[in-house]
């Protein structure tokens, strides 16, 4: 009786992780805000060719520090976000892109060359 009610007990915790992580990767579609107080420091790959993840919520209004991180490369490390003016070349994952989303709305960023894309969304 005890033995079954063990497995059992590991039957749930090995359940429970595997859904644990497949929502985890569910989430990471878009991107994880880390920041202390008004930063919001994003991080963002490259995947398939493209920026990974391709849509970036954040607030609008206050200020966002991208960095672009080794998966990042040749010229997806040049980063534009033409609307805004915003156009900077990141060499290394210590790089460190700055810009505010004036107001609440969609802003397509891309690489340079407009090869690599995506949307901030800003809330
Ligand atoms: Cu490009």
């Amino acid at each position: 009786m005890k033995n079954t009610t063990i497995i059992a007990l590991i039957g749930i915790l090995v359940i429970g992780g595997a859904l644990f992580l497949f929502t985890g990767n569910d989430s990471s579609q878009t991107n994880t805000v880390v920041g202390t107080g008004d930063l919001q420091k994003i991080t963002l790959s490259e995947k398939n060719y493209n920026y990974y993840p391709q849509v970036l919520k954040v607030k609008a209004g206050q200020p966002v520090e991208l960095t672009l991180d080794s998966s990042v490369s040749g010229c997806y490390r040049s980063f534009a976000i033409k609307e805004l003016g915003v156009v900077q070349y990141a060499r290394t994952p210590k790089d460190t892109i700055q810009f505010t989303l004036p107001k609440p709305g969609n802003y397509k960023f891309s690489c340079t060359m407009g090869m690599g894309t995506g949307t901030l969304v800003a809330e």
